[in-house]
């Protein structure tokens, strides 16, 4: 480690409530922001996986002072506060998108996830795990590839180590994958078979509904030997839409192509003549589940939006009104 007082770059590793861990040379160092981040939104306040510029101090919390440039930043809209967003990971190259093969396997909340990589700037990669449960797993394979061209996918078992080896592509040195999914679908597990100890804690799931327990409780970095690091995270119980349409329309792109193919520039896909969406249904083309999966997705992005755009709207002019009576 440097000597105090000098700037150095580390990568922020964990954050639980307002305590940092900042990676370094392969050791944790407990940080603390500058005030000046307390003046900044959100979304320029560290996240797990950014690199940040930091002043060391040997006797207790170093002193964060900057986030670098990030490559990617993953986010989400938080369900438990209306209108805020939740800044999820930064610099993470793969997302893989872990859904196990059981009752937890949702095509709908698959495409969200591909959405929020690509918006982000992360590639997304669909990891189907427990497939030692499934007797058919090349249908839902079939299924997730259908979602979008942008996506792969792969079947694997973690407690029986099937299918690992295809992951093994992604794991080239200096690149980040992030893991997110549901409670339970074996986010953990997974990092523990491929790193081959029990690093991360895990924990059954319950009979009646397959859901997870929520045994993973913070977001977590982690550094494999050959120069890959890992995010395990938290499972989600929902993921929203927002701030998210180039998101979708890149995950949908050739049904962006089509609309562009109308005969008419706001055709509604109604009743006009010359539609080319109506066209790709009637052909087989297009289904009409997934096209009715892109508007859904993209109706509820613009009402996020416009809720939050409301939001902001009551919360000036309370504001406002407050300052106008303490000045009277
Ligand atoms: N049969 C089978 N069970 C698995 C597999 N992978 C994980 N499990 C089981 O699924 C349960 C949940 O696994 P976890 O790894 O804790 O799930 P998680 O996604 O990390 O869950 P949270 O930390 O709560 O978000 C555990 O009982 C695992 O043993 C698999 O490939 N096959
Ligand atoms: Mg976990």
């Amino acid at each position: 480690m440097n000597s105090l007082n000098s700037e150095t770059i580390g990568r922020i590793s964990e954050i639980r409530k307002n305590s940092f861990t900042i990676r370094y040379e392969g050791k944790d160092f407990p940080g603390k922001l500058k005030g000046s981040f307390y003046e900044e939104s959100a979304d320029k306040l560290p996240v797990v996986g950014d690199y940040v510029k930091f002043i060391y101090n040997p006797l207790g919390e170093s002193m964060i002072k900057e986030v670098c440039e990030r490559k990617s930043f993953l986010q989400r809209p938080d369900q438990a506060k209306t209108a805020v967003m939740q800044y999820m990971a930064a610099n993470v190259d793969y997302l893989f998108i872990v859904t196990s093969l059981n009752e937890d396997y949702s095509c709908n909340r698959i495409a969200r996830y591909v959405s929020i990589a690509i918006q982000g700037g992360a590639i997304p990669i669909v990891i189907l795990t427990k497939s030692d449960l499934c007797s058919n797993p090349g249908r839902y394979v079939r299924e997730v590839e259908q979602i979008s061209d942008k996506v792969c996918v792969h079947t694997i078992s973690a407690i029986y180590g099937i299918g690992l080896e295809e992951l093994q592509e992604y794991m080239t040195p200096g690149t980040t994958i992030c893991l997110m999914g549901s409670s339970g679908a074996g986010k953990s597990t997974l990092i523990n078979s491929i790193i081959g100890e029990e690093i991360m804690k895990t924990s059954g799931i319950r009979e009646d509904d397959d859901k997870g327990r929520h045994t993973t409780t913070y977001r977590k970095l982690i550094e494999l030997s050959g120069g890959v690091t890992i995010i395990d995270t938290p499972g989600m119980r929902e993921v929203g839409m927002a701030n998210v349409q180039d998101g979708i329309d890149e995950t949908f792109s050739d049904i962006v192509e089509l609309e562009s193919e109308c005969r008419f520039s706001n055709c509604r896909h109604d009743t006009e003549p010359g539609c080319a969406i109506k066209a790709a249904i009637a052909s087989g083309k297009l289904s009409v589940e997934r096209y009715e999966l892109y508007k859904n997705l993209g109706r509820e992005n613009t009402n996020n939006h416009a809720m939050k755009k409301e939001i902001s709207k009551w919360a000036k002019a309370y504001k406002k009104n407050n300052k106008r009576k303490m000045e009277l």
